[in-house]
């Protein structure tokens, strides 16, 4: 057993999301994760929370072309003081390790900090964690020397950081993979909940306050376009998530929210009857008034109320169902139910079902390159339909609930069977553009539209853009 004093000094670092609309809607839950179980180890860490402020935020919206780390601020989190500063790497002379958490859209910063750390910091051991060291393995394994991290973690983080922080093992000269997929996550404490860094994060919910969770890790579906496809779920225990719970709905009262909701991030929030009644009746004893999760449209026809309903009884008002398409065509494509049948019928079944109980439904599609205008006609028509649905219900401040609507243009990420299909030619008229950049454009276009990742599509750039504003402008004015 390693001690205490053994293990080396660790900070947790956050890259900046510049490509969300707002920096501070959700908290990055990973370093919290694995810095909640360094502390049951005995093993102290600090969170770093790197943030572009609005004037750059901006600035870079309307055309600045270079961007730096020292555009940024960072919030420093150690031993309960909190610091908002300017972005010095100065901070990093008290650290033997750094750990960097990162969403594709992140890495181009990730990279930025590593190179500085490489560069100026040599001593410090750099560990990438995350989604992006998990679907760009081989290009994180591959930077060049000045770039790249001593540890490469594309899977389970908490083996592998408790590894390197106790110096069981140590940096080579080359990057070093460490690869864990444990079965279970049932003994793992819930993660760090630090009140000053909530205070800074606004997300509401039918207007009250509301922060986020997951309960799982992984997703049981297939869908071709998903980089999450081929994880396994891996619950949380239920201990834990009721620890979870409990400690934001503490961080709300200790802010002075009177009325707290939730929103429940994972891809099984709302799976079984048994499960969402366990789920609902812990957020209803943890005093929350209202919280989302995410389902899918099958279970909702097949369960009806016996799956809705804890959830309504417990102030469930919104559930989010990846929808993907109106287009039947499209749909069979996607593959969206393991190899069994799923009709767009029962779609608009599902809102039917979730309006006439008084849940709003968050409807998420997607247009494809392969779509013709029969297609884009066949899911405009699905949304218009859903946008203009009765819902049963009003939220917290008496306004008629509403159903929301979103569409993006799908990206075939690396590692998914789209892009596999698109490259071997199998879907006719679409061809990729090899010279896309990953970090970049390939997730969001500059201003926080989908990106382009393709040389030929069966109808034009424009065509698709076109459907996608009209869909994003069936929104209602609140949700
Ligand atoms: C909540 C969430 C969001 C929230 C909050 C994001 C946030 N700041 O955390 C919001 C809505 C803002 C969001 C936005 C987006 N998201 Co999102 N999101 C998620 C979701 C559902 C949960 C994330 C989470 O909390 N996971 C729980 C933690 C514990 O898991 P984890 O981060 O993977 O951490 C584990 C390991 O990776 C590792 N680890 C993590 N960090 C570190 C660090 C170190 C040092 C080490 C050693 C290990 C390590 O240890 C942890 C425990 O094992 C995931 C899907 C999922 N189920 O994970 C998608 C997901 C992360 N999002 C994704 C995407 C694509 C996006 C968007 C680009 C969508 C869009 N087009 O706008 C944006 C971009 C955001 C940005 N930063 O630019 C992809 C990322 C793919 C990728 N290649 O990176 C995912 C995987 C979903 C998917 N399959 O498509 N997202
Ligand atoms: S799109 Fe959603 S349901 Fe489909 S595989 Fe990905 S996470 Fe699972």
């Amino acid at each position: 057993m390693t001690s205490k004093e053994s293990c080396a000094k660790v900070l947790f670092i956050k890259p900046p999301d510049r490509f969300l609309d707002k920096e501070f809607v959700y908290p990055q839950l990973g370093p919290h994760y694995l810095q909640s179980f360094l502390d049951q180890q005995g093993i102290a860490s600090d969170m770093l929370v790197l943030y572009e402020p609005d004037t750059v935020r901006k600035e870079r919206e309307t055309g600045l072309e270079e961007i730096t780390l020292d555009q940024l601020r960072m919030i420093h989190l150690s031993a309960g003081i909190v610091r908002d500063e300017p972005f010095d790497h100065h901070l990093f002379d008290n650290y033997d390790i750094a750990g960097i958490s990162s969403m594709t859209p992140q890495a181009p910063d990730s990279y930025r900090l590593s190179e500085l750390l490489n560069a100026k910091h040599p001593r410090i051991t750099t560990v990438i964690g995350g989604s992006h060291a998990r679907y760009y393995h081989d290009a994180v394994l591959a930077l060049p020397e000045k770039i790249a991290f001593d540890f490469v973690v594309p899977h389970d983080g908490w083996g592998p950081m408790l590894q390197i922080a106790c110096g069981e093992i140590r940096k080579g000269s080359q990057s070093i993979p460490l690869s864990e997929k444990l079965s279970k996550l049932t003994d793992f404490p819930a993660p760090t909940r630090p009140l000053d860094l909530l205070k800074r994060y606004e997300f509401g919910l039918g207007g009250i306050p509301a922060y986020h969770t997951i309960t799982a890790l992984g997703c049981p579906f297939t869908c071709k376009f998903c980089e999450s496809a081929t994880e396994d779920v891996r619950k949380f225990s239920d201990s834990m998530i009721r620890h979870d719970l409990e400690t934001m709905a503490e961080a709300h009262r200790t802010l002075g929210h009177s009325e707290y909701g939730l929103m429940i991030f994972d891809d099984v929030g709302l799976m079984n009857p048994n499960q969402v009644k366990r789920l609902s009746e812990m957020i209803k004893d943890a005093g929350y008034r209202s919280w989302r999760a995410f389902t899918h449209a099958y279970l909702v026809v097949q369960y009806k109320e016996r799956l809705l309903g804890p959830f309504k009884e417990t102030g469930g008002q919104r559930i989010g169902m990846g929808l993907e398409t109106g287009s039947q065509r499209s749909l069979d494509l996607i593959n969206k139910r393991n190899g069994q049948p799923q009709k767009v019928s029962e779609h608009y079944e599902s809102v039917r079902i979730a309006n006439d109980l008084g849940i709003a439904v968050d409807a998420f599609t997607m247009i494809y390159p392969w779509e013709n205008e029969q297609d884009l006609h066949d899911t405009t028509e699905m949304l218009r339909a859903i946008a203009t649905n009765e819902v049963k219900g009003t939220d917290q401040q008496g306004r008629p609930l509403r159903n929301y609507v979103d569409a993006t243009i799908m990206s075939p990420y690396q590692g998914t069977p789209f892009r596999d299909l698109i490259l071997q030619g199998k879907i006719p008229g679409v061809k990729l553009n090899p010279e896309i950049d990953p970090g970049m454009m390939f997730y969001k276009g500059r201003k926080g539209g989908s990106g382009w990742p393709y040389r030929e599509t069966v109808l034009p750039r424009e065509r698709y853009e076109q459907e996608q504003a009209l869909r994003n402008a069936l929104r209602p004015s609140y949700r």
